[in-house]
């Protein structure tokens, strides 16, 4: 069946496949490949296997200091002042961390050298762990990471973890999710909730529970969006009992087994955490969605029916509904029929992707991920309308391709490609970390809202002037 390709790939057809327009008369099973190995000479955008598990899962802990075996350079690229995860200082027995001494920004590094990679860096490795325990002794444990130089020698961070543990008298975990393990960051995401079910659920207690204790999972607080659920929860009388792993410490990771349901905020990076703690300790989970206020409003019912508290859902949504109301009202006025490319990493395309269309009257043109797998493509497909063009790993050319025949007036991106649109004269809202968040939640889609019509009415973009280069032009 002909695809509808773009030009740059009309050679190559490894990458026709993962490009896709939505026709609703093509059965359901049609859709871009994903999930494969990017094809050596496409300017991807995708992380690796070790940045899924570190700047995804693990980076958002409030008290763990993250140890990298890797040359330096992994090590720059892990540096957690790149993503932007607040963290509360309050622990959950009321204790407060010091995190201004600690820094969790900060990672450290085994700086492996090329004597290092011929004879091993067991020892290096060790060592580290013990200076990094001296250096940071509020840390209530460390994490350490193989990456592809590890991975590649063998060097065996079970063994030493195991060890440092008992030496040292607190977890010391081994990541093993070298950059290679897999095609995307999304192998990480698997690696990271596998180890942290099967080394730390179940081996702590927590200091109180209640009858309405949940596990947020797949919530990383970016740009503060864990603490708006968390203060609808809270007026629900539902409480957190631990978060996987947005503002959360190391010990709540350890006591996930004790809570009444996990609530699965994102389905690709945190699912399997939520099925091992369900079929181990029998803890339901349900998939929520929090994106936009109809997701948002029947995700809070979904819960307060599970613990009887519907009414008190139904508070919280009709608060915050009346409350943004008007300014809804006045973004969609401005950016109704206004075309938009979502491109994130895979389920905020999906999340975002009916919200834009029915709260601000926006046509979705594009959906495009990086790392998303046929689940995510296919809510993608469900919501787009005929003629989306949807895209897998896209690259340059292709982006530049996109941006030139579906003419969206704003893509939805990361900052990789942020500056790439704004040259091409498009501007572009950053929906992996956002530029004004929270984002998620109802007040959350407004900041957003508000994000999209400055950055389309910025009157910069008049100025803007195009010129075709003449032939001889670039000397
Ligand atoms: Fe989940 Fe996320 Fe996302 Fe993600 Fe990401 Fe992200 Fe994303 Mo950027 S955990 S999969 S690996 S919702 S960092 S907060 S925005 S690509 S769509």
């Amino acid at each position: 069946m002909p695809h509808c390709l773009l030009d740059v790939d009309k050679d190559i057809p490894e990458r026709e496949k993962h490009v896709y327009i939505k026709n609703s008369n093509e059965p359901r099973h049609c859709q871009p490949h994903c999930n494969k190995s990017t094809i050596p000479g496409s300017m991807t955008e995708r992380g690796c296997a070790f940045a899924g598990v570190k700047g995804v899962i693990t980076g958002a802990l409030k008290d763990v200091a993250h140890v990298v075996h890797s040359p330096v350079g992994c090590t720059a690229y892990g540096n957690g002042t790149t993503k932007r995860y607040p963290t509360n200082p309050l622990m959950p027995d009321g204790t407060v961390f010091p995190i201004e001494n600690f820094n969790l920004k900060h990672i450290i590094g085994t700086d492996l050298n090329e004597s290092d990679v011929v004879f091993g860096g067991m020892n290096k490795l060790k060592k580290v762990i013990r200076e990094a325990a001296k250096e940071y002794p509020e840390a209530n444990a460390i994490y350490t990471y193989a990456t592809c130089t590890t991975g590649l020698i063998g060097d065996d961070l079970d063994a030493v973890c195991k060890e440092m543990s008992e030496e040292l008298g607190k977890d010391v975990v081994a990541f093993n999710a070298p950059g290679f393990a897999g095609p995307t960051q999304s192998k990480g995401h698997h690696v990271g909730n596998y180890t942290i079910f099967s080394k730390l659920v179940g081996t702590k207690e927590p200091p109180k529970t209640t009858d309405y204790d949940i596990n947020l999972i797949g919530e990383y607080n970016i740009d503060g969006d864990y603490w708006v659920l968390e203060k609808y929860f809270k007026e629900m009388g539902i409480n957190v009992l631990s978060k996987f792993t947005g503002d959360a410490c190391h010990d709540e990771l350890c006591w996930m087994h004790k809570a009444k349901l996990s609530l699965v905020r994102c389905q690709r990076s945190a699912t399997y955490v939520a099925k091992l703690i369900e079929e181990k300790y029998g803890v339901p989970y349900i998939k929520v969605d929090f994106f936009g206020p109809r997701y948002c409003a029947e995700n809070l019912i979904a819960v307060g029916k599970y613990f009887g508290k519907e009414e008190e859902a139904n508070a919280v949504i009709k608060d915050r509904m009346d409350k943004i109301q008007p300014e809804l009202d006045f973004y969609k006025s401005k950016l109704q029929g206004k075309k938009i490319w979502i491109s994130a990493g895979g389920p905020k395309s999906w999340h975002f992707a009916e919200p834009i269309n029915e709260f601000l009257g926006m046509e979705i043109v594009a959906l495009s991920g990086l790392f998303e797998h046929e689940d995510g493509y296919e809510k993608m497909k469900d919501r787009a309308k005929d003629g989306t063009i949807i895209i897998d790993d896209p690259n340059t050319l292709e982006m530049e391709e996109i941006v030139e025949k579906y003419k969206p007036e704003i893509v939805l991106g990361g900052i990789k490609e942020k500056y790439l649109f704004h040259k091409l004269g498009v501007p572009s809202v950053m929906i992996h970390s956002y530029e004004n968040g929270p984002y998620i939640g109802f007040e959350g889609f407004v900041n957003m809202a508000k994000d999209i019509y400055s950055a389309i009415y910025n009157p910069a973009w008049k100025l803007m002037e195009f010129q075709e280069e003449e032939p001889g032009d670039a000397k």
